[in-house]
């Protein structure tokens, strides 16, 4: 029959029209909503598409089955709030995570087999896990949306557990460090200090900041610096390593608390942007002031206070710390989650304590944290110094995530918030901190608005080469014409891989762009690619958007790069148009970039209209007729 054929034709078009709004209602700005279960404990997670966050846990007895035991991996679909349960067979527990350049997630290390209360599997004992050693295992998942895709496995020649994973200007991942059988801190006999490459390079090699920095210096922090160097930040020692010849320059230590897994600082890359000039900025906040002998002293861990303390360092211009803004409340274990408005969400964690769990007598049942936090956090890195924290608009969360807690940008611009399970094993009731299922989302202020619908956004973003165009209706720029174009962005997004108050990979790009507004007060934008350098923003998958006033569109997916894993094509970068407007028109001059939160910001904004330029008939006729080439 005709109208079946054609509309089977339809479903399987390669392109579909793309929610320009929100489908979720939200309960308003600042709020945080449970909006379903993530079946297993939310240990890590990523967003994988538009439509599916991966939760990874450990083997544990979780509600969620699969294969006729329990799961400790689910796919969460952000529609329907429903998971599937997923059987990744070896052992998942804190391993790490991060995104190669050809869209392939991978996870690697963790813990050997296990069984009830998270014993040791013994050899011939029972197996009611059903898991498989974790320990030398990479697992790897190209991310669908028809619920078909599961993971797939490779092995390495040795332990990890709790590694580090960046991704590199190729698109390979570093895997660094960790240790060979986990447990609280790491120790001489236990650690792996090296580093290695996936796909493989070699056998691995020493690092030997972490034979110096035992023993908090599991998960060390990493980022890729457009100086295509890797600042490396583990226990109190800091340095820039050089990926290539592998060479290691130390740098200053940290000042004033450990900020390292278990003292777990909430840590992020500030925004790159043309006017920061791509300069790497990194952010630790909170953490731990305890000195390499007072992990193991048998110190009761619950007390020891939270660290305030915020610094930044930008390694590749800059080799000393400087003080940031103090958080309100000392915090361990919070995430740093960055949004399209180029403010910072800061999220769960504790007031007392640090990461991790066991059997001591003075845990608050088997947590070695206390005093959960609730409350959220914005950090806005464009305020004066002294105001770029606040709580102003922002409720408090009715469930406490501390230890194995976890959270990530959506495409919508929410935030998913799960996990928190410092136990052994499940433990669901008759406990402080029990293993919480719970999923949330944060609305931050600028769900509710109406989005900013952008038509013409690429697919694939490559490192220089053509600009391109992005038509903004007049209703876009809330028929502000040039004040709102002004006020415009776009913004390139990777929302990391989720883990112990780390997102691996987490980092965001504004691209240069210019504009030609159209006598109907509509709009051309003209954007830059990324910048030609791929150690700024390694290749692989990220989330684009673009801001009006602060109002993000809803995030496309983007493949930045090749897609694949190799020496990324640079092309130099295509000078864009100067902005245009019609004749007679004027241009805002010494304008601020909205960040949101303010209700009044437009009138804010609109007092900063003295000084703009009237552009020349002629000239702007001219530069409109050039953009349109
Ligand atoms: C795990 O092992 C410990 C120490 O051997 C033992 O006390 C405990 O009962 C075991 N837990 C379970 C659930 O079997
Ligand atoms: C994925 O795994 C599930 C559960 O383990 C299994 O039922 C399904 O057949 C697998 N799908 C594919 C495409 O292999
Ligand atoms: C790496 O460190 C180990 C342990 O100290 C040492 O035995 C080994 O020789 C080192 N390897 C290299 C290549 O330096
Ligand atoms: C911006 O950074 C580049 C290197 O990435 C450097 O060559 C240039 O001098 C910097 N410009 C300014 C104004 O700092
Ligand atoms: C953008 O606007 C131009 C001019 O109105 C139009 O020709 C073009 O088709 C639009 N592009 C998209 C992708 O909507
Ligand atoms: C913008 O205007 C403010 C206030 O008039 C002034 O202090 C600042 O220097 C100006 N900034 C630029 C980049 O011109
Ligand atoms: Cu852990």
């Amino acid at each position: 029959m005709f109208v079946p054929l054609f509309l089977a034709a339809v479903g399987a078009a390669p392109s579909i029209v793309r929610a320009q709004q929100p489908s979720h209602t939200g309960t308003g700005p600042g709020t945080f909503e449970i909006v379903g279960t993530s079946g297993v404990s939310a240990q890590q997670l990523f967003l994988g598409n538009d439509q599916k966050v991966y939760i990874i846990d450990k083997a544990q007895n979780n509600e969620a089955q699969v294969g006729g035991h329990p799961a400790w991996a689910t796919e969460y679909d952000l529609t329907t709030n429903q998971y599937r349960a997923m059987d990744v067979t070896t052992n998942t527990f804190c391993a790490g995570g991060n995104v190669l350049g050809d869209g392939r997630w991978l996870i690697v290390g963790g813990n050997q087999p296990v069984t009830a209360g998270g014993n040791t599997t013994a050899a011939g004992g029972p197996d009611p896990y059903k898991d498989t050693d974790g320990g030398n295992s990479i697992r790897y998942i190209t991310p669908c949306t028809d619920g078909a895709c599961n993971y797939s496995y490779d092995t390495m020649d040795n332990r990890r557990w709790y590694p580090t994973l960046e991704t590199l200007a190729d698109g390979s991942i570093i895997m660094i460090g960790g240790n060979q059988y986990g447990g609280y801190v790491n120790n001489q006999g236990n650690n792996n200090p090296t580093f290695e490459f996936y796909p493989s390079r070699g056998p691995r090699q020493n690092l030997t900041i972490l034979f110096t920095t035992l023993p908090a210096n599991l998960y060390p922090l990493t980022w890729l610096l457009p100086s295509n160097k890797l600042l490396i930040q583990t226990n109190w020692g800091t340095e820039l390593f050089d990926p290539v010849t592998f060479e290691e320059d130390t740098l200053p230590d940290v000042p004033h608390a450990v900020r390292t897994y278990p003292a777990s600082a909430a840590t992020a890359m500030l925004p790159l942007t043309p006017a920061n000039n791509y300069t790497a900025t990194m952010l630790f906040c909170g953490g731990s002031d305890l000195q390499p002998d007072q992990w193991t002293a048998g110190l009761d861990m619950t007390q020891v206070p939270a660290q305030a303390s915020c610094v930044t360092i930008s390694p590749d211009v800059d080799r000393t710390w400087h003080d940031d803004d103090d958080l309100p409340d000392g915090r361990t274990m919070s995430n740093f989650i960055l949004l399209p408005d180029q403010t910072l969400f800061l999220c769960n964690g504790a007031n007392k304590g640090t990461a991790g769990y066991g059997t001591d007598p003075w845990t608050k049942g088997d947590s070695y944290a206390d005093i959960p936090i609730l409350t959220p956090l914005i950090y806005d890195p464009s305020k004066p110094a002294g105001s770029r924290f606040t709580a102003d608009g922002l409720s408090a969360s009715t469930v406490p995530r501390m230890y194995h807690s976890t959270a990530t940008l959506l495409p919508d611009g929410s935030v998913f918030v799960a996990g928190s399970s410092p136990h052994p094993d499940v433990v669901l009731t008759n406990t402080e901190y029990p293993t919480e299922y719970r999923v949330e989302r944060f609305y931050p202020w600028y769900y509710q608005k109406t989005r900013p619908a952008p038509q013409g956004l690429p697919t694939t973003l490559s490192y220089g080469g053509d600009m391109f165009d992005v038509n903004l209706s007049a209703a876009d720029l809330n028929e502000d014409g040039a004040t709102a174009l002004e006020q415009t962005t776009v913004v390139v997004i990777r929302t990391g891989y989720a883990t112990h108050a780390i997102n691996f990979g987490q980092r965001m790009l504004q691209l240069d762009n210019s504009y030609t507004l159209n006598k109907d007060g509509s709009a051309v934008l003209h954007v830059s690619q990324m910048p030609p350098n791929p150690a700024m923003f390694a290749p692989g998958p990220a989330w684009l958007f673009v801001v009006v006033n602060g109002v993000p569109s809803i995030g496309k997916m983007v493949m930045i790069g090749s897609g694949k894993i190799g020496t990324q094509p640079t092309l130099a970068a295509t000078v864009l148009p100067e902005k245009s407007v019609p004749a007679g028109t004027t241009i805002p001059s010494n304008t601020t970039i909205n960040k949101g939160g303010s209700e009044d910001a437009g009138v804010r904004t609109a007092g900063s209209l003295s000084g703009g330029a009237v552009f020349a008939a002629v000239a702007a006729t001219v530069l409109a007729a050039v953009a349109a080439l």
